[in-house]
Parts: C-alpha cells; sequence; structure tokens
C-alpha cells in the first residue's frame, strides 16, 4: 500500500511546473544575459518563510543585487524541513512582475494616473472623514482579506485603523471561512482565537473532514510537508479516514474514504457520538472534571434515528457505527473538519459536534489528539476574547461576531438605501469580487458608491471599482513573523526574517500606510474637539511611532511563554531568566524548533468558571434547526455544487504568474458518469450551469471521483472582467464560481457563508 502511495505522490511530484534545479539555471542564465554590469556584484543567500499558504514552508533565496536568481526549499528549515511547492517558487515571479502596482493611482474617467503618496492618502484621509460626517460613520465599510493574516504590518495597524474608522460595517474573509470554527471556540473555551490543533506528527486515527491538504497544503494545521506527515500516520500502522463528497487528491493518502452529501456532516458528526454513548464507549479521562454540561447531553444527541442519518448523508449505518467504534477504541485520534465543513449550513454546528467527538474520546488536549498550541507570541493576551451578536446588520439582521458583520451582507448594506446605508468602501487585501458568495451583485454595489479605497498591488476584479489605489511593497520588502500561521502549527515554531530588500525608493509597507492613514485620518475627527482628546490623538500618534514592528515582536517574544518574562525591568535585570526576545530568535534564521504542541488546559481556558463548556445554549438550539431541516427534507434534492481548491492557486490572486496558470483550463465542471447520462452530457461538452443568482457556460468534465448528484467547479478565477491589469490571469480568465453562490445562503447561527452545497440545475448548452 505503501509502495502504490509513493508512486502515486512521486507522479505528483512530477506533475510540478518545474523543479528547482530547472528554474535555478533558466534564472541564472538570464542574469547572465544582463551581463558584466550584474557579475561583479556578489551572489547573496536569505531566508525566510513563504507567505502564500498556511503551510510556512522555509525558503531559500539566491538573490544578486535586486533581482532573485532561485528559490528553493530550506532543508535546515525545523519546520519544512525542505518542503516546498509550486507556488513557493513562484514568489519570485511575484516580486519581478511588472504589472504589479508600485505607485498610488487615481482613477480619472476611464483612465489610472500615478499620484503621489500625500496627495493619495491626504484625499483617502478627507474622502472617507466627509462621508462619515455627512452620512454617519457606518457608511463607511472595510473589508480584509485572506493575506492579512501573513502581513504583520496589517496586523498590528489594523486596530489603530478600526478605532479610526469606528464603523460597524466590517468585514473579512473570516465570514467565507472559519467563523464557525471561531465561534465555537468563544463559545466552549471562552476565546475567539483560541484555535484548535490536530496533533498529526502523534495521532493513530484521524478522521478528517471537508479538507483537501493535498491541494491546500493544510489548513488550521499548519504543518510543512503535510503530506509527509500524513503518509506518516499510515506508516506507523495508524489509520486515516476522510469524508468528502469528492474522491479527492487527498483521498490518494488515507486508508479509508466515504462519499457525503454536501451539507449533511452535523448528521454523520451526531451518528458517531450517538453510538459512541450507547456503547458505553466514552472515555473523557480528566476532560470530565475539566468540562461542565455533562448531563443533557446524551439526550441532546439522540434526536436523528441512525438510519435516517445514513440516508440522508449516503453513509451506510454499518460504516458510521464502525468508525465511531474504530474512533472510540483508538490509542489517540483526532477529528478535524475544515474548509468544506465550516463553509455550509451548519458550519458551527459541526465544528461544536467535532469538539465535542474529541472530548468525550478523550482527545482534546493530550498528544496525538485535538490541541492547542502554545505559540512563541501569543496574541490570545492582547485580542480580547470576542463577543457575539451584540448588534445586528442593517438590512438583513445577521448577527455580529468580534465586530466583524458577515461578509455575505456586504453587497445589500451597499445597495440598500436608507439611514446608516454604505456609502465608501476600504478594501484590504482582498478580492471579494470572486471570493465572496454572488460577486456579480457586489460588482454592482463598488459601481454606485461614492468612494473607494484600495490598498492592494494588483489591479483586479475588486480594485479597479476603487478610485484611489494604495500599492504597499510586496512581501519580500518587509520583515516577516508569522504571527497567526506560528499559533497554528502542529508542532511548536518560531522563524523571523529581516527585509530581503530595502523598500525601494518611493514605496511603502501596508504597515506605513495604515499608519499614516489612521494618523491623518484621526487628526481630521479631532479637530475642535476638547483638549483631552487631542492630547490622547497626541500621545496615541508617538506611541505609533515609538511602537515599530520589531519593537512589539521583541516585547510579545519576551512575555510570550519561552520569553523572560517580558517588561523593562526583567530587560533591566542581569539576574532575569534568559530567554526568547527578538535577538534571540534572530540566532537562528532557518527557524526554531519550541518542541512538540504541550497539554496546556485548565490554563488556556478563557470561561470564568476555566470550564469547557459541552453545551452552549445557542448551539443545542440551532440542533432544533438541523432536526427541522431533515425532517422536512423529503423529496431528493437535484444537484449540488461544491468547490475544489488546485495545488497551483491562491485564492485568486496568483494568477498573473505564468508558471501557475499554464497547461490546461483548470475550472471544468466535474460531473458524475450518471448525472452526465441523466442530462445527455459527455466529457468536454458545454452546458449551461444556473443558480439561484446567475448562471455559467462551463466545459463538463466526467469523473466518478465525485458523489453521483454533486458537480464541483474551483473559485478564484473570472479574470474576464475589464479594465484590469493582470494580463497572465487575463489570458486564462476561467469563471468564478462565485458568480453561482447566493449571499442569502449562510450558515444561520454563525452568518458564515455558505460555499458548498449550493444548488444548481444543468442543461446541455446548444449553440443558437
Ligand atoms: N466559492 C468559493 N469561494 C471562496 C472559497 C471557496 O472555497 N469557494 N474560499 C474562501 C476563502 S477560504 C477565503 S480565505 C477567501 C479569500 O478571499 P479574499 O481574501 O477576498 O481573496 P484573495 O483571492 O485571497 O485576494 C487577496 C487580495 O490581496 C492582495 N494581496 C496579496 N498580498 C497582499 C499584501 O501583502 N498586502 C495587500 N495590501 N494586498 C495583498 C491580492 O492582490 C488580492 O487582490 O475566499 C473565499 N471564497
Ligand atoms: N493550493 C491552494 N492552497 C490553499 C488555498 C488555495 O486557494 N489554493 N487557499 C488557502 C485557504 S484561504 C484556505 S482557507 C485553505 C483551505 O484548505 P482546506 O480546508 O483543505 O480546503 P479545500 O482544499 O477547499 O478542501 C475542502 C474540501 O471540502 C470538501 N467539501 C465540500 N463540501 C463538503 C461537505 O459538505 N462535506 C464535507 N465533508 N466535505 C465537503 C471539498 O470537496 C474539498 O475537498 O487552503 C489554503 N491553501
Ligand atoms: S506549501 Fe504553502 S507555504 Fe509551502 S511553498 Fe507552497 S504555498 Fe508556500
Ligand atoms: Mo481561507
Amino acid at each position: 500500500m505503501l509502495e502504490i502511495i509513493r508512486d502515486r505522490r512521486q507522479q505528483a511530484d512530477q506533475a510540478q511546473p518545474a523543479t528547482t534545479s530547472a528554474i535555478e539555471s533558466a534564472a541564472k542564465s538570464a542574469a547572465n544575459e544582463q551581463g558584466a554590469s550584474i557579475a561583479s556584484v556578489e551572489v547573496k543567500t536569505h531566508l525566510r518563510t513563504c507567505t502564500l499558504c498556511e503551510a510556512m514552508c522555509g525558503i531559500k533565496i539566491e538573490y544578486q543585487g535586486d533581482k532573485i536568481l532561485s528559490i528553493a526549499g530550506d532543508s535546515d528549515d525545523p519546520h519544512s524541513h525542505g518542503h516546498i511547492c509550486p507556488k513557493g517558487y513562484a514568489m519570485q515571479d511575484l516580486h519581478n512582475d511588472p504589472e504589479r502596482l508600485r505607485t498610488p493611482l487615481k482613477r480619472v474617467g476611464e483612465q489610472w494616473l500615478p499620484i503621489s503618496w500625500d496627495d493619495a492618502l491626504e484625499e483617502v484621509a478627507n474622502r472617507l472623514t466627509d462621508i462619515q460626517s455627512s452620512h454617519g460613520n457606518d457608511a463607511v465599510a472595510g473589508y480584509w482579506g485572506n493575506p492579512i493574516a501573513h502581513n504583520l504590518g496589517i496586523l498590528l495597524t489594523m486596530g489603530r485603523f478600526r478605532q479610526a474608522l469606528r464603523t460597524r460595517n466590517l468585514f473579512s474573509a473570516s465570514s467565507l471561512d472559519q467563523m464557525p470554527h471561531q465561534l465555537v471556540s468563544y463559545l466552549m473555551f471562552g476565546h475567539s482565537q483560541l484555535f484548535t490543533i490536530p496533533d498529526i506528527d502523534r495521532t493513530d486515527y484521524m478522521l478528517m473532514l471537508g479538507a483537501n491538504p493535498a491541494a491546500s497544503n493544510g489548513s488550521l494545521m499548519s504543518a510543512g510537508d503535510v503530506l509527509g506527515r500524513l503518509q506518516a500516520i499510515t506508516g506507523r500502522g495508524g489509520k486515516i479516514v476522510l469524508i468528502d463528497p469528492r474522491r479527492t487528491e487527498t483521498a490518494l493518502y488515507v486508508s479509508e474514504h466515504q462519499f457525503i452529501q454536501p451539507g449533511t456532516d452535523a448528521l454523520f458528526l451526531l451518528g458517531l457520538l450517538q453510538v459512541i454513548i450507547e456503547r458505553r464507549l466514552s472515555k473523557p479521562g480528566r476532560l470530565l472534571e475539566l468540562s461542565k454540561g455533562w448531563e443533557a447531553l446524551s439526550a441532546l444527541l439522540e434526536r436523528v434515528p441512525l438510519t435516517r442519518i445514513a440516508e440522508q448523508t449516503g453513509i451506510a449505518a454499518a460504516d458510521i457505527e464502525r468508525i465511531a467504534v474504530e474512533f472510540a477504541s483508538a490509542d489517540k485520534a483526532v477529528c478535524y473538519g475544515r474548509m468544506g465543513v465550516a463553509t455550509q449550513e451548519f458550519g458551527a454546528l459541526n465544528h461544536w459536534l467535532i469538539n465535542l467527538l474529541n472530548i468525550l474520546t478523550g482527545n482534546l488536549d493530550s498528544a496525538g489528539g485535538m490541541m492547542f498550541s502554545t505559540p512563541a507570541v501569543d496574541m490570545l493576551k492582547t485580542t480580547g476574547r470576542g463577543g457575539f451578536d451584540r448588534y445586528r446588520s442593517r438590512v438583513r439582521g445577521l448577527p455580529e461576531f468580534n465586530r466583524e458583520l458577515p461578509a455575505v451582507a456586504m453587497a445589500e448594506e451597499m445597495l440598500q438605501p436608507g439611514k446608516g446605508q454604505v456609502r465608501a468602501f476600504v478594501s484590504i487585501a482582498g478580492n471579494p469580487v470572486l471570493s465572496s458568495p454572488n460577486g456579480r451583485q457586489l460588482e454592482q454595489a463598488l459601481e454606485q458608491l461614492d468612494f473607494m479605497v484600495s490598498v492592494d498591488f494588483y489591479l483586479n476584479e475588486t480594485t479597479r471599482h476603487a478610485h484611489i489605489i494604495l500599492p504597499p511593497t510586496g512581501p519580500f520588502e518587509h520583515e516577516q513573523y508569522d504571527l497567526i500561521f506560528n499559533s497554528f502549527s502542529v508542532h511548536d515554531v518560531a522563524k523571523y526574517a529581516d527585509p530581503l530588500f530595502a523598500h525601494p525608493p518611493g514605496t511603502r509597507s501596508d504597515g506605513d500606510i495604515f499608519g499614516e492613514l489612521s494618523k491623518r485620518i484621526e487628526r481630521r475627527k479631532i479637530a475642535g474637539k476638547p483638549l483631552r482628546q487631542r492630547l490622547k490623538y497626541l500621545v496615541n500618534a508617538r506611541l505609533g511611532e515609538y511602537f515599530t514592528p520589531q519593537r512589539i515582536l521583541d516585547q510579545g517574544l519576551r512575555s510570550g511563554a519561552y520569553g523572560n518574562g517580558g517588561g523593562l525591568l526583567s530587560r533591566l535585570n542581569p539576574f532575569a531568566r534568559k530567554g526568547l526576545s527578538l535577538a534571540e530568535l534572530k540566532k537562528h534564521p532557518h527557524g526554531m524548533d519550541l518542541g512538540p504542541l504541550k497539554p496546556s488546559l485548565p490554563g488556556r481556558l478563557f470561561t470564568k468558571d476555566k470550564k469547557i463548556d459541552l453545551a452552549p445554549a445557542i448551539l443545542v438550539a440551532d440542533l432544533d434547526r438541523l432536526c427541522h431541516r431533515f425532517a422536512e427534507q423529503t423529496a431528493k434534492p437535484g444537484l449540488l455544487l461544491i468547490g475544489r481548491r488546485d495545488l497551483r492557486t491562491n485564492n485568486s490572486w496568483m494568477h498573473n504568474s505564468y508558471r501557475l496558470v499554464k497547461g490546461k483550463d483548470r475550472c471544468a465542471l466535474f460531473l458524475h458518469p450518471e448525472d452526465a447520462a441523466a442530462h445527455g452530457l459527455g466529457n468536454r461538452d458545454q452546458a449551461r450551469l444556473v443558480s439561484a443568482k446567475g448562471e455559467l457556460l462551463v466545459t463538463v468534465k466526467i469523473t466518478e471521483d465525485i458523489k453521483p448528484g454533486v458537480v464541483s467547479l474551483p473559485h478564484g478565477w473570472g479574470h474576464h472582467r475589464p479594465g484590469m491589469r493582470i494580463s497572465i490571469a487575463q489570458a486564462s480568465p476561467g469563471i468564478s464560481m462565485n458568480d453561482l453562490t447566493d449571499e442569502h445562503l449562510v450558515d444561520q447561527l454563525s452568518g458564515n457563508a455558505v460555499l458548498n452545497g449550493v444548488p444548481v440545475t444543468l442543461q446541455r448548452y446548444e449553440e443558437a
């Protein structure tokens, strides 16, 4: 079995666009062609972390002057041991891309004109504050996209910028992704940023739902070479069971794959829990004392008969029973669910039931189970616990979470007239026209705004609607410490890199942009205000200047679990314990191994009583919604659309790298042979795929690797829109799945978007 897997893995590796050495030699010969002027400049090596996905691969960059010669995996990186994927190499394309913006642009008619930073920042601050003073603070909305999670500069300046704006209309990619996970952590463990991380390096049994690490490289489980680590589970005699409506690339690495009907995972998990309770297989061990709410549990979970669960999920009752018994009897087991189970109708319920399964079987906070990380910089101490449903969105009444509203509400807040209507928009490192449901509606909404500014280095589907674009420096031009992904790592690690290249003259980092914008907005807002407020502004401005990212990081490292206690006094005290500081971390340019995940309860709990809440009232209430939903549904639904990622994509924005987009069209609609026959469709036929929100012309790919009744498209494509400056992407436009997804399909509890399990119909396309 292992042989077969190895073989397939090699095949997958060979499918990579180019090997390191090929790219290196191509780059070197390109450099050679540039002749003697460069030849005299020394070739140097720089170590850092790839910032494209969550895996945090260590990379080794060979460069000469400001030219990158090659990128390779860093075999001395204790987290990734030399692993790298095709996207890692493509970071040089991003760095070298002549279409990556470097100067602020202003849209004048159909044209984009370069303007100075001072003029651009002043105009943005003025327009935003003017709109807020005429229409109220909520008239300005903000959206933060996925790349902020890697971006120290944005993470450290975001709080101040949000405060300067003081609007309720804040949105982010979190509610297109992992919000349910966070809501459940908030309700059960007391902190919305306390993520559960699977200890894959030590587990014997992994039950994986709605994740495809062979494409995504792992999410909420940052792991260099995640596939190698998964193979090690089966290699040491363990088992991996994958639950997915598609037999994905990851299925090649697991022991068992089960097709599931999209959106029914909560029923499947309920089934597992029922079997474990009925057969008295639960063995919570020390978690018994650490948790509250045990009394109510068994009655709560006995709601749906197993036969009904089997019928709805498409997984046989005998398989559900067997998996439950195997999971409960494994020495170390972990149930892990990701994107595919968060972005569906019962996203929060799924994550609650996953936690319960781990807790009931004694697999939370112990080696090989679901654990919590002990990051070197602990953001939990500074971010606040979070909060839920303290206010709601104006139009649809969707709940706030952590002072954010669900991204599905963004367009309607712009389009629906009335008090509090959004009239101006700040988009930050996001491309919601391609990433949020019903992207075409959002395009219409953006078109009619009074003002829009984008902080982004591409002129793309979203930013083309802006009036001003403020482009930050690229990832090689600022310092790198993964505040977030070090906390999601399956093994505690830390790594810091200085900027590889100094800021080219006349450019600014994201941190600089937000620092400056916040200052200008605050200054305008305090004009004429009482002295106390003006003093506060002055103090804030000074603090902002003093606390550079490096100073904050140093303080965070010193006061973290591996630090010397932090604080000025400990720095002056020669007897203070020597520990981690920025200076110390810099001595380890390949990164530091801080040990395997460590048991950390009850200390890590943020609940008032230091207990895990097994049955938070709103989750218990949401079980009714689940039971109701599946009691009602008798007729078999038509086709359901799900998403998919592939190794060479990175959501919507790395398609201007030729090595990543070249090759065959990757937007085909996967369709089961039975459904193809029922619709009279053959392989590569064209068809109209229609949803409640739109229609797309698709090319069909017939495959048995998808459940009958389910079809699949990737997201992040659809680069046919006019007026952009991403010519390589535009030459391979593809289609946008989010032209079909529906902003009205949400997890009613968390407000998270439903991006999987979208009802669609399919018709043969006849050319007129
Ligand atoms: N149908 C469907 N839709 C989905 C998903 C799905 O699976 N299916 N996945 C969802 C998920 S999980 C996510 S996270 C979202 C992502 O949604 P978004 O975050 O909205 O989209 P991205 O494609 O990541 O766009 C990132 C943007 O940031 C810019 N950028 C990159 N790096 C930087 C930087 O350092 N600074 C600045 N200022 N800008 C930068 C890029 O140019 C690009 O415009 O999409 C979601 N949408
Ligand atoms: N190459 C690449 N890597 C990426 C990204 C990328 O765009 N490209 N994006 C990054 C981001 S932002 C994120 S959030 C992570 C996401 O990383 P993952 O969570 O691994 O996400 P996906 O690869 O989208 O896998 C989701 C899986 O859920 C399945 N699924 C769909 N509906 C259901 C359902 O109802 N039930 C179950 N059980 N499964 C279902 C899909 O078939 C799919 O295989 O990946 C990150 N890494
Ligand atoms: S797996 Fe992720 S972090 Fe590693 S090289 Fe690829 S994109 Fe970069
Ligand atoms: Mo994501």
